[in-house]
């Protein structure tokens, strides 16, 4: 089902009632972006302009911790090294002639939802819009990793990026380094895509031209961009982006030990109504939004607009791919009486996961999937 699909079976429905129409035309007029930060480029979109199963590239957000590098795509190479039999380098004419596989895949920062963060964290303060779908179009590392003869000794796999830079402020980086995070052998050699395409174009800069990693279910910071060197390692990579960066604390032993942020954890965020939007008393209101987990499907989304006391279910829309998020609606008939109001909406995976109902001060300012509550005006 494409976005316009989408939009017309809403409007199709029989419960379709003028305050759908309403918000359906809100999400047709597509607001812009919002620029977190201009250099290096940061920004993102609503969330409540979410329209379909995939994010329009010019919608999806960006998250970027250097300037966007400039490559020569003739002088491009893709370096494969460390623990292999046969060190490679690879041209953008080597990588197109690699057998082609293709994606639909999510992406989630995994500061997404750090603004609703009290008191306020560090970092940049997305709203919702942090996430995003994509079709992703390249070849599988397995292929390249196979091409090179992965050494029985090296554990991990670390993807490089060409962008390069320093922090300005703690934690510092130990002075100019390139954006680089390490993904284990096993998920490596497995579904790890090395994208050269994003919605049936090539990559923008911004999102990586001309290579960058897509690492399904993993918070989007693995997914390095303007992918350069991919090193085979025989022990545990310690870089900055996996320990004094997205890292969090696990406990162990009754202690909390920092293990880099990987797996995305379960989430629905209510697109529609948006924050402070104004609802007609008694009339009934679709809602909408997306849910997604990083390790498997979503099992069931629950509405609740009497601050968790009760709790009904959404209407699920069909099964997507593996990777990808399961949009949802839900016909809620607005209060008669005129005031502010608070909607929650609360995902469970297919393993049983429920989002929490409150923050975990154990996960630092990263994996924000706590449920968080969207403000209207009953008038
Ligand atoms: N080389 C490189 N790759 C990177 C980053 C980066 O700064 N440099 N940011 C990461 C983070 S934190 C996220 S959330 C995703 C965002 O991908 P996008 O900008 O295409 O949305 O890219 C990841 N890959
Ligand atoms: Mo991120």
């Amino acid at each position: 089902m494409n976005r316009r699909d989408w939009i017309r079976s809403a409007a199709a429905l029989p419960w379709a009632g003028a305050a759908l129409a309403h918000g359906e035309a809100a999400a047709r007029d597509q607001p812009g972006t919002i620029v977190r930060q201009y250099e290096p480029r940061n920004q993102e979109s609503p969330f409540s302009g979410l329209d379909g199963p995939i994010t329009p590239t010019e919608r999806f957000f960006v998250r970027s911790h250097f300037p966007t590098p400039r490559i020569d795509p003739a002088g491009y190479r893709l370096k494969v090294e460390g623990r292999v039999r046969q060190p490679l380098e690879l041209s953008l004419d080597d990588l197109a002639g690699l057998p082609g596989s293709s994606m639909t895949a999510l992406l989630e920062c995994a500061g997404n939802g750090r603004v609703f963060l009290s008191p306020r964290a560090d970092g940049l303060l997305w709203g919702g819009g942090a996430v995003g779908v994509a079709e992703w179009r390249g070849a599988l590392l397995r292929t390249v990793l196979e091409h090179a003869g992965i050494a029985p000794d090296a554990v991990e796999v670390i993807l490089e990026g060409a962008d390069e830079g320093q922090t300005a402020a703690e934690p510092r980086t130990p002075g100019v380094i390139r954006y680089a995070r390490s993904v284990p052998l096993a998920k490596a050699t497995s579904d790890v895509l090395l994208a050269t395409e994003m919605n049936g174009r090539p990559l923008t800069p911004e999102h990586g031209w001309p290579l960058r990693a897509v690492v399904p279910g993993w918070y989007g910071m693995a997914s390095v961009k303007w992918l350069s060197r991919i090193v085979a390692v025989d022990r545990p990579f310690g870089g900055f982006y996996q320990t004094l960066d997205y890292a969090y604390f696990e406990r162990r032993d009754g202690q909390p030990s920092l293990v880099p942020v990987t797996e995305v954890q379960v989430k629905s965020q209510i697109a529609r109504p948006s924050w402070g939007e104004s609802l007609e008393r008694g009339s009934d209101y679709a809602v909408r939004g997306a849910a997604w987990s990083g390790g498997t499907n979503i099992a069931k989304v629950e509405i609740s607009a009497d601050g968790g006391a009760t709790w009904a279910e959404a209407e699920l829309e069909e099964e997507g791919s593996e990777w990808t998020w399961r949009l949802w609606k839900y016909t809620w008939r607005v209060p008669g009486e005129p005031g502010p109001r608070r909607l929650m909406a609360r995902a469970t995976d297919g393993l049983g996961h429920m989002q929490p109902s409150t923050r975990d001060i154990d996960r630092r300012s990263y994996m924000i999937n706590h449920v968080i509550p969207v403000e209207v005006i009953v008038g």
